[in-house]
């Protein structure tokens, strides 16, 4: 099926790119959601073959209540999208992968990723396992649209949630992962799984620093990690580690890497305080500076994001819940990115 841009969008992308100079890149007119008839979230978007696809989570109302944990993000497959640029037509492919399809499944299946290697495709997927214990999962295909095979078991060593892969100029591949409170990272942080920890680390740690996403390089199959799970270090303009109770400026969830010139862009959402943050350093593994903040808060809780590079433009795909105003109920959105002469990214305000 084929959604029609409206012509608001492509306004409100020219206006955007015109405002280079500004330090807050503002519209006059919003972005419209790239997809209406279904709802869609945590859209990663990548450039296969010339042409944009991007893999989204596939909200659902399945009646759940709403709590910490997240319960209420009870989704069951995932579509497909592709454009031939930003601004055309909008073209839905389909369920590239089902739940009953995973055997080691349970449910919620939260904001996947895409990445391609010697002809084959992978979508890297979080799902609670059948103990509601959340795993990352992978799945191949010859099409970067699916239909995805999933492997029979989790990749080993996998845990939490929000997948997002990264392959460097030199061909090596780096999964970045990891989310508190629903996303369980902080039930790990011991080194074993501990199912008391419901949101963060709680009383008594606010001083210490945050928990963090975790990198892992990929074997070449890239159905594996290479290496044991480090820590993402992030730090403040002092070279010290953000603690847990800077909840403005540390890691909650929804990892992403972006390369730009020979730095590396580890962007994230703040979570409870709903920014979109990056943090800039000279390697895949960090240690990242905090450097800001690239999108003020979206409506609806969760924000969600990919940062991706399109003949020459920057862009930012991202969600909100202009359709449905539900949190669980979220519209994939995406604009263009600028960027200061050194680099440094101009904040986004979407309301
Ligand atoms: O879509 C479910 C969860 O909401 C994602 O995994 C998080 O990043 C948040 O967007």
């Amino acid at each position: 099926m084929i959604i029609q841009l409206k012509k608001p969008l492509l306004t409100a992308l020219v206006l955007a790119g015109a405002m280079q100079g500004a330090s807050v890149a503002q519209t006059a007119v919003k972005p419209k959601p790239l997809v209406t008839d279904l709802f869609t979230a945590d859209p990663s978007a990548h450039v296969f073959n010339g042409r944009i696809y991007i893999y989204p989570s596939h909200d659902i109302e399945a009646n759940v209540p709403q709590d910490d944990e997240g319960g209420h993000f009870n989704m069951r497959d995932y579509h497909v999208y592709s454009m031939d640029k930003v601004g055309g037509p909008v073209i839905d492919h389909g369920v590239a992968l089902d739940l009953k399809d995973i055997p080691w499944a349970g449910r919620q299946l939260w904001a996947p990723d895409a990445a391609y290697r010697n002809g084959t495709y992978f979508l890297y997927f979080p799902v609670k396992d059948k103990d509601d214990v959340f795993r990352i999962g992978v799945a191949t295909s010859k099409s970067p649209t699916g239909p995805f095979k999933p492997q029979p078991k989790p990749i080993p060593g996998s845990y939490s949630i929000d997948p997002a892969v990264f392959t460097d100029q030199d061909g090596h591949s780096y999964m970045y992962f990891g989310g508190i409170w629903g996303g369980q990272l902080q039930r790990w942080h011991t080194g074993k799984y501990d199912a008391g920890l419901k949101t963060d680390l709680g009383k008594g740690h606010e001083n210490e620093p945050a928990l963090t996403a975790k990198v892992a390089r990929m074997k070449d199959d890239m159905l594996t990690f290479d290496e044991t799970p480090k820590n993402v270090e992030i730090l403040d303009e002092n070279g010290k580690p953000l603690l847990a109770k800077d909840n403005d400026r540390r890691f909650f969830e929804g990892a992403w890497m972006h390369r730009f010139g020979d730095k590396y862009y580890f962007s994230y959402s703040t979570g409870d305080t709903h920014f979109l943050a990056y943090a800039v350093g000279s390697s895949p593994y960090g240690p990242f500076t905090y450097k800001g903040i690239i999108m003020k808060p979206v409506s609806g809780w969760t924000t969600h994001h990919s940062i991706v590079e399109f003949q020459g433009k920057w862009y930012i795909f991202y969600h909100d819940v202009e359709l449905s105003g539900k949190t669980h109920l979220r519209n994939i959105k995406v604009r263009m990115l600028t960027r200061g002469k050194d680099g440094s990214i101009q904040t986004i305000d979407p309301q």
